[in-house]
């Protein structure tokens, strides 16, 4: 028998607020949605710049995901055939490192182009929201700092996966493995055909791993089967949030009249909550992609 109890209240979106961010990274909130977060003027701007610089992720099992930025996730043991090729030198992290230096810029040089650090202005947004967290970028000491802020284009698709670091980065002794709540924003920039994101009410625990697809980062369809679901569209400029341990997929962009496909182009970063380890210490909500 399963034992369903439904998290969300409803799954309409909810108000860019300190509630309903709250509210995310508790679980209990399907989505945040806030239409045109940067003008379309902005949005237009982004793309035109950015998706002539795309190019793949590396080493990911399944549909090719595209990006300007990098990922932490392309760091990690995702398939069972990569965590048993995982070397214990713990070099991946230092490879990482060295990647992350190397895109210290991006949203200051992309701002000077474009009138806006798009990145900032979320960030702030947030910070202005949670007046008595630390909000910032991982950080794991000196020349240890992660990226947060890729540009990202899923035009082919993912399977149903979650985000969830405790569990996904595992293998090494990453300082995002100690957040106690995981959460994304989507800052979604082109229009497209297709190309929804389904959240659904499930959210990763040991059970989860029974449906664990060991070939990619996906689960089974099943594991999702009957819990409630929201939907997002992508529209130029609107910002969403949505809890990352919950269940997730995104659906193929479909080619447009022309037969063309327009880069379905998000600027995303998780961030995670690390509780205060004594009355001393204020909670701090650390950022990365
Ligand atoms: O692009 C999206 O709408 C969601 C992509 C995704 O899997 C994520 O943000 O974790
Ligand atoms: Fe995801």
């Amino acid at each position: 028998m399963s034992s369903y109890v439904s998290q969300w209240e409803n799954v309409d979106p909810a108000p860019f607020t300190r509630e309903s961010l709250l509210g995310i990274l508790d679980g209990k909130v399907a989505f945040i949605k806030e239409s045109e977060f940067v003008s379309r003027d902005i949005a237009q701007k982004v793309e035109d710049e950015l998706s002539p610089k795309l190019s793949p992720y590396l080493d990911v099992p399944g549909p090719t995901l595209l990006r300007v930025g990098i990922a932490q996730f392309e760091y990690q043991a995702i398939s069972d055939d990569q965590l048993n090729q995982r070397s214990n030198t713990g070099n991946e992290k230092l490879e990482y490192f060295a990647e992350t230096k190397r895109h210290e810029q991006l949203h200051e040089n992309l701002s000077q182009k474009i009138g806006q650090n798009i990145w900032k202005s979320v960030i702030d947004r947030i910070a202005n929201l949670l007046p008595e967290y630390d909000v910032a970028v991982a950080q794991e000491g000196p020349n240890k700092k992660y990226f947060s802020g890729i540009f990202r284009a899923i035009n082919d698709s993912t399977p149903i996966h979650c985000d969830w670091s405790p569990y996904d980065s595992r293998t090494e002794d990453w300082i995002i493995n100690q957040v106690t709540k995981q959460a994304v924003f989507n800052l979604y920039f082109t229009p497209v055909k297709g190309g929804k994101t389904e959240v659904h009410d499930c959210q990763w625990t040991e059970d989860a791993m029974n449906w664990r697809d060991r070939s990619s980062y996906g689960y089974h369809e099943k594991l999702v089967e009957g819990r409630k679901k929201a939907i997002i569209q992508p529209q130029p400029g609107d910002l969403c949030f949505f809890n990352s341990r919950n269940m997730h997929q995104v659906f193929p962009v479909e080619p447009d009249e022309g037969g063309k496909q327009r880069a379905r182009l998000t600027l995303s970063s998780f961030m995670g909550l690390i509780p205060p380890k004594s009355k001393a210490e204020r909670p701090k909500l650390i950022l990365w992609s």
